[in-house]
């Protein structure tokens, strides 16, 4: 390892070990890695054409990869090598670690779990390519100023990322606009505008470096050469135009988790990305098959959402107008072919396209998507339209052109028979199916909890961080006092790093042996952060009204990004920013209370937190969180939940039993019951002392003296409409977290039913999860195991 990092020092950074900076060093550890990788990939593929094995395609406009290093050096076996090659080359390991920029190409969880599945997938051996988008701005990174949202433009790529292999001779043309000629029952397209989209391939190995896969991200360029005419004539804006034009499109993720209302660019990079993934995997099928009808055979192609739904119509388009199938059948191939993940029942999240942009951009898609609309009220009268009020309604089109739909949590799954696909489900009752979401055990154990994953393996050997089920073994540990403290001890680690960080990012003394409250995830008002710093209110006021009370210690932590345009969530996060500095700095409740609020939040900031949690904050109003992944990787690294039965959180409970979580809350039909009440908000709070209390303390300027008014509008809208039932389930969420206080006061029985967690989420590993998706929709398997006989 260590000559093969000089060497690349040398040879691919052109510098002397001498003179070489952290940067150098860790492009250098990168391509030795790279470089170890290669082989594993080859094989892989060899073998994957050599068997004619079924491919997975996974379709997502995003992928939230974090850092790589770590991950990739542990997935060959060679994390201790590096840190040794790198210690023994001089150099500091966890400063070239902490020097990678996270590839942020992802908003949250749905671009979280695509990353997620890359690793099982590859773990698993099943011959699979992640396709999306090379953004050259992922998330942006957020700042406060004066407590408030700041976003500036996030930049990984004015480095080299060492990871890629950029592949120019992999390009295909994508057209957009102009219309459509029909002659002899033939359509012909004659678009207005075409972009080229290149590849650049990220190699992906699984667990001991058994199989390797492909992330394939595309990058749009223009396609014609630079324009040198209106150069020469002194043009220079003309000369570089088309160039700008058309790198727009993979130039920048949009930051918003729900709703992008509509933005053509939004539609373009969708298709996009999606046009050049199908142009790519029928160009590898025709390369080795010509019978356009087995394609269901060899290919799944799975849509994470509905962003890349236009799959359907495109490759209709390409089988009917490039290779001349007639259109019945080629839908009928194409929806064997495909499968639909959900992710959400927001109705302002699901897509919808005006029929007016949707012809602009996409004509011929247009005519295509009338014809399977056509094709399916034909065969099932009475049908919900696709196009509706001028609308394209792409969850509908997604579902009708999809063999398979699933939701993401048992919860969830049949929240979305009962409501958003109602009557779809009435005509195909079977379609609908759930996958409960999980998460890798290689990133969320393994490598983010080094102290936790050594007493593990010391314990029980190394198995589960393949089979995660393995972890079921702790529980004969969970009397065990010797191993306990040890446990705790492994927790304690982490907290005191944590405090060390937290020191250095927001200047706040926390104490590790005070509990670790954490709520991290996007700012969202059905997440309920509001619901969360309320709560911490009403405690401040608690311990300043008996300062001698036997309390429990609390560190309360946030994490998270407001989209750029969403109001309240930003005056959530300006709120959580002010109480943070009273409270902060009142002397009577001192080391009782503090309340940290670190910016930036992103895949490394979560590797960071999660480790050193006591408790998980999942407290969403019951029926809106899909599922929610990091329930499952704080539950899976030994923090108690406080969670209400939403998405996951139900499954989790479940698993962990009920005595080692705490539920408060109302359920989902309740939550649609109460709703229904008139004045049901303002009765809560009038019936809540202790909530009227601290929202009197808001509108009086108690947390922001300089400008008293400022969270007027926020507290009268949860008056008079809290959609999300903060006030009703406030009562119930402040009893919860005193039963919390009082079980955390028994150190050695917070840590058996920590353990209990840790012990009982083997289940959520992600590779139970793509075990599922393989069996039950893709019909695909690793082809070195004689494909699916190893599913069981
Ligand atoms: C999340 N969705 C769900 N969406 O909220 C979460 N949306 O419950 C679930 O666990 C997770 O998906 C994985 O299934 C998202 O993260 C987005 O990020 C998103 C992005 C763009 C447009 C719409």
């Amino acid at each position: 390892m260590k000559d093969e990092i000089l060497h690349h020092i040398r040879y691919s950074l052109g510098k002397d070990a001498e003179h070489s900076s952290v940067y150098d060093w860790r492009i250098a550890l990168s391509l030795a890695l790279r470089d170890r990788m290669v082989d594993h990939w080859y094989r892989s593929t060899r073998e994957t054409y050599a068997s004619n094995a079924k491919r997975v395609y996974y379709l997502s406009l995003e992928f939230l990869m974090g850092r790589l290093v770590e991950d990739m050096a542990a997935n060959l076996g060679l994390d201790r090598e590096a840190r040794h090659a790198i210690e023994a080359l001089g150099q500091d390991y966890e400063e070239i670690v902490h020097d990678e920029p996270d590839a942020a190409l992802g908003n949250g969880g749905l671009g979280r779990l695509a990353a997620c599945f890359m690793d099982s997938l590859a773990t698993l051996g099943i011959p699979a390519y992640g396709y999306g988008i090379r953004y050259e701005h992922g998330l942006f990174e957020q700042k406060f100023s004066d407590g408030k949202q700041v976003e500036t433009a996030e930049t990984w790529l004015t480095q080299r990322h060492a990871w890629e292999f950029e592949r120019p001779e992999v390009k295909y043309r994508i057209q957009f606009g102009g219309h459509v000629e029909h002659h002899e029952g033939k359509a012909r397209w004659i678009s207005s505008e075409t972009v080229l989209a290149t590849a650049y391939d990220t190699p992906v190995i699984g667990w001991k470096g058994t199989w390797g896969n492909t992330l394939r991200l595309w990058s749009a360029k223009a396609p014609g050469a630079f324009d040198l005419e209106s150069f020469n004539r002194g043009d220079y804006l003309a000369a570089g135009r088309s160039e700008a034009l058309a790198r727009t499109i993979s130039r920048v993720l949009y930051p918003d988790d729900t709703t992008d209302a509509g933005k053509q660019l939004r539609l373009k990079q969708e298709y996009f990305f999606t046009a050049a993934s199908l142009m790519d995997l029928m160009r590898r099928y025709l390369s080795d098959h010509d019978d356009l009808r087995a394609l269901p055979d060899h290919v799944a192609i799975q849509l994470n959402d509905t962003h890349p739904a236009i799959a359907g119509p495109e490759l209709v388009r390409q089988l009917v107008d490039v290779h001349g199938l007639e259109m019945p059948e080629a839908i009928e191939i194409v929806r064997n072919c495909l499968g639909y993940t959900n992710h959400t029942l927001l109705p302002e999240a699901l897509e919808k396209w005006h029929v007016g942009l949707m012809a602009y951009v996409l004509p011929r898609h247009l005519e295509i998507i009338r014809a399977i609309d056509h094709d399916h009220r034909e065969r099932h009268p009475g049908s919900p339209r696709i196009i509706e009020h001028d609308h394209v309604q792409m969850g509908e089109l997604a579902f009708i052109m999809a063999h398979k739909v699933n939701g993401v949590s048992a919860l969830h799954s049949e929240l979305v028979k009962e409501t958003v696909f109602e009557d779809l489900h009435k005509i195909h009752p079977t379609r609908i199916i759930n996958q409960t979401n999980g998460i890798t055990p290689r990133r969320w154990l393994y490598t983010c909890n080094q102290p936790l994953s050594d007493l593990i393996t010391r314990e029980i050997g190394d198995g589960w961080v393949a089979d995660l089920e393995q972890l079921k073994a702790l529980n004969e540990k969970s009397g065990d006092k010797a191993f306990l403290a040890e446990f705790q001890a492994a927790k304690r680690a982490n907290k005191v790093q944590l405090a060390q960080w937290i020191r250095q990012t927001c200047g706040t003394e926390v104490n590790p042996d005070a509990m670790f409250d954490v709520q991290i995830k996007r700012i969202h008002e059905y997440k309920r952060q509001l619901m969360n710093i309320l709560e911490t209110v009403a405690l401040w006021n608690e311990i300043r009204d008996n300062p001698g009370g036997d309390w429990t210690p609390r560190v309360k932590i946030f994490g998270g990004k407001a989209a750029p345009g969403y109001h309240v969530a930003k005056q959530i996060i300006h709120l959580i920013n002010d109480v943070a500095t009273r409270i902060n700095n009142d002397p009577v409740t001192g080391d009782l209370l503090k309340v940290v609020y670190p910016p930036n939040y992103n895949v490394t900031m979560a590797e960071n937190l999660i480790p050193a949690a006591d408790l998980s904050e999942q407290i969403s109003t019951a029926g809106k969180e899909a599922s929610g992944t990091g329930n499952m990787k704080f539950a899976l690294n030994g923090a108690l939940t406080i969670g209400t039965l939403d998405g996951a959180n139900v499954e989790i409970r479940e698993h962990v039993g009920a005595e080692n979580f705490f539920l408060f809350g109302l359920t989902a039909q309740e939550v649609q019951e109460r709703r229904l009440q008139h004045g049901f908000a303002r009765a809560a709070i009038e019936a809540s002392p202790r909530l009227s209390r601290v929202l009197g303390q808001i509108v009086d300027g108690v947390f922001c003296p300089d400008e008293v008014t400022r969270y007027h509008e926020l507290v009268g809208n949860l008056y008079d409409h809290d959609y999300f039932l903060v006030t009703c389930d406030f009562d119930s969420y402040f009893d919860a977290q005193r039963r919390v206080d009082v079980a955390y006061r028994s150190k050695t029985g917070w840590a058996a039913m920590a353990l209990k967690n840790t012990a009982n989420m083997g289940w959520f590993s992600s590779d139970r999860t793509i075990q599922g998706y393989a069996r039950d929709i893709w019909h695909a398997g690793p082809v070195n195991t004689g494909g699916m006989e190893k599913i069981a």
